[in-house]
């Protein structure tokens, strides 16, 4: 059960993102080549729709990492020191999180960063019923931004934790400021550990983002649907169909929602136009060769460590150390 301070802190900081909302889906549909930022995918039906894609079987990156953290938890937890705290970014369900939890008896606490309140309540409500004497703390914020720890955790060692290749959803630069926030957070001395998507072939991405029961297509059209239910009734998602291509120059997937018609939304008072075939930019999934990523971590002034991947060089999971 959420204390009632912490379900007050939740409400409090959710108010800030939600405010944030109609003033990003503004600016993003106002430039040339229309955008909305792909951590608006998480309202509480977005985050349920992802954790559908994480069983399909077309999208190999939640089972592979997943097994990749069941065969190195012990390996990866062994560092942590006790009375060290845990602190996640974008922790979603933190269904993998438990693998790493097993491992962490001694640990102090747990901090999960994350956008969507409804996955932090009902991780919490879940890790209380397997891990009843440890310390959960939600925190609603986006990670970008430098978050404050809880002040009675100041002084205690930090390692972070960042699955899921959320990470790829970034442009390298983007990343690259990332992980230096990140630094700011868990200060030098720590470990990051964090999943990060290969490159692959095609024959094997592509699936992943065009599943056949159409999850990852209603996951990207929610975001209509979220503008409607928060701002006001705005698109016929009838209008619309996902897509997602991989872009080999820059090393990503792409997804874009296609206007089907040309067509005029009206949302808080201002018009934007759509000609058919135009798309919205919702969301880059950035793939990396392992060498890739460790140079990206070097330039953010980390250290990469160890690695570990599948057998057939699906996924990675890294080490990285803060100098
Ligand atoms: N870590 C989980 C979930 C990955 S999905 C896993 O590995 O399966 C990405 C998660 O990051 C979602 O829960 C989403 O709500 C969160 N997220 C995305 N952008 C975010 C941001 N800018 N700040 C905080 N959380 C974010
Ligand atoms: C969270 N993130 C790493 C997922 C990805 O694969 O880029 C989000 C997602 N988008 C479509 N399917 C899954």
């Amino acid at each position: 059960m959420l204390t009632p301070n912490s379900r007050d802190l939740l409400a409090e900081r959710f108010a800030l993102v939600e405010d944030e909302f109609s003033s990003a889906v503004l600016h993003g549909l106002s430039r040339p080549q229309k955008t909305l930022p792909c951590r608006f995918f998480y309202d509480s039906r977005g985050s349920e729709l992802f954790e559908e894609i994480t069983r399909l079987p077309e999208y190999y990156p939640t089972r592979t990492e997943a097994a990749i953290l069941a065969a190195h938890a012990g390996e990866m937890a062994d560092n942590v020191p006790e009375g060290g705290v845990l602190v996640e970014f974008g922790s979603g369900s933190s269904r993998k999180t438990e693998t790493l939890l097993q491992h962490l008896q001694q640990l102090r606490a747990y901090i999960m960063i994350d956008v969507s309140r409804s996955a932090l309540e009902d991780a919490r409500d879940r890790l209380a019923k397997r891990f009843p004497t440890l310390d959960v703390r939600p925190i609603v914020a986006d990670f970008s931004d430098p978050v404050a720890l809880p002040a009675d955790l100041a002084d205690s060692h930090r390692t972070g934790f960042f699955p899921g290749s959320t990470i790829g959803n970034l442009n390298p630069v983007e990343a690259q400021r990332l992980l230096r926030v990140f630094r700011g957070v868990l200060s030098p001395g720590s470990r990051l550990i964090v999943g990060v998507d290969l490159k692959k072939d095609l024959s094997v991405l592509l699936p992943a983002y065009n599943d056949a029961a159409g999850v990852t297509a209603a996951f990207n059209l929610n975001l209509l649907a979220r503008i409607n239910r928060e701002i006001g009734p705005a698109f016929d998602l009838d209008a619309f169909r996902h897509e997602a291509i991989y872009n080999a120059r820059d090393g990503r997937i792409e997804m874009h929602l296609v206007s089907t018609r040309d067509q005029d939304v009206s949302i808080a008072h201002r018009r934007f136009h759509f000609r058919r075939g135009e798309t919205i930019h919702t969301e880059n999934s950035y793939k990396y060769t392992v060498r890739q990523f460790q140079d990206l971590a070097r330039a953010a002034d980390w250290t990469p460590s160890r690695v570990w991947t599948d057998a057939d060089s699906l996924f990675s999971v890294h080490e990285v150390l803060c100098r």
